[in-house]
């Protein structure tokens, strides 16, 4: 499980080694995590994020808390239930800590059941994201057909690659399939404020894996979709209704509203662990997190010498709001680019999936 392209791994101590998001792009440097206790503050303090890859690190932290309490059922689900409450948004986090209590309460050798059932989520998150991409690509190649054009230029909003979701992203998963096909595409990255996952993550990976890209402040979005500079937009999703209603990264909604008015495709990517089919109506009921201001109020980056330094953008005395995420209405996404098809944003289409 230590591929070139994993946010995450058992280490040889047994412990889980992650990527640690927050010094990208500047260090690439790793994390151990050994108990429940660490996997649960690394969401909380985004060493991890994306839906995907905190859903995993719920999942292996069920399995370091079996370790820690060497068995015990209830120290393990009081463990599971902390980890499952880290962070409100992003449902894979739930079902991911709900797929680990059931074996919990199954098994008799529970650190082994733990340890291969988060084996196998992220296994099977592997898989789903190869689905993903070859499904995202055909459609790729079916617009450049359509419209006859031999560059394509895709808009994407945060970061939903391998850092975000094993192995090959969500959003980026049929770009990393076109460039691997060698379909020239060109990826408009959104910077992402306040944490800049655009910017410093998505660049990050592109540029590594040697794709055409440019960063652009999150407000260009409109004016480059009315120029026809942009043939598809396409995000990851934290979490989506049984309606279609699809919550992401804050600022997402509003690229679909522009993508809508300019008739420009915008597509969501996602495994079916994204979807909440418990929830009827995501604009009206998907929690939206709220973070520190200081988010927003502080940026990190280096200095002219090369030294990292955190700097204040704003009077000190303003208040700042941060939501994390938005919802995007149904009505506004053009499809759903799932492992098992494209599907279209409704109820009954989204209840077949269950
Ligand atoms: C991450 C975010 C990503 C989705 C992608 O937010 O909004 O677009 O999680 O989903 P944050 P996936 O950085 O606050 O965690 O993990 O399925 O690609």
């Amino acid at each position: 499980m230590n591929g070139k392209y994993r946010a995450l791994w058992l280490n040889n101590d047994g412990d889980l080694e992650v990527i640690d998001q927050r010094h990208l792009p500047f260090e690439k440097k790793t994390r151990v995590l050994k108990t429940a206790g660490d996997a649960c503050e690394a969401i909380k303090d985004m060493t991890v994020r994306g839906a995907g890859v905190i859903g995993n690190v719920a999942a292996f932290g069920v399995y370091l808390a079996a370790r820690e309490f060497a068995g015990d059922k209830v120290k393990i689900k009081q463990a599971a239930l902390m980890i499952r409450e880290s962070r409100p948004t992003a449902v894979n986090l739930m079902w991911a800590a709900d797929r680990m209590l059931n074996v919990v309460k199954r098994a008799d050798d529970v650190m082994t059941a733990c340890k291969t059932e988060a084996i196998a989520i992220a296994d099977e998150d592997v898989l789903r994201t190869q689905k993903i991409g070859q499904l995202g690509c055909d459609i790729i190649k079916n617009i450049m057909s359509k419209q006859k054009i031999n560059q394509f230029n895709i808009l994407t909003h945060c970061n939903a690659g391998w850092l975000a979701i094993l192995d090959s992203g969500s959003a980026l998963a049929p770009i990393y399939e076109a460039h691997k096909r060698g379909i020239n595409i060109h990826v408009w990255v959104d910077e992402t404020r306040p944490r800049n996952q655009g910017a410093s993550l998505t660049s990050w990976e592109l540029l590594d894996a040697g794709i055409d890209h440019t960063i652009i402040p999150d407000n260009t979005g409109g004016h480059l979709m009315q120029q026809g500079l942009v043939d598809m937009v396409i995000t990851g999703a934290d979490r989506v209704a049984a309606n279609g209603d699809a919550a992401n990264k804050i600022g997402t909604y509003l690229k679909a509203l522009a993508a809508k008015d300019n008739d420009v495709p915008f597509y969501i990517a996602l495994p079916i662990n994204t979807f909440d089919f418990a929830c009827e109506n995501g604009v009206r009921d998907i929690e939206i997190e709220q973070r520190n201001e200081d988010e927003v109020r502080l940026m990190r980056g280096l200095d002219k010498s090369g030294k990292l330094q955190t700097i204040r953008i704003t009077p000190e005395h303003s208040k700042a709001a941060n939501y994390g995420f938005d919802v995007t209405p149904a009505r506004l996404i053009t499809g759903l680019i799932t492992e098992a098809g494209l599907v279209t944003p409704n109820q009954d289409a989204i209840g077949k999936l269950k």
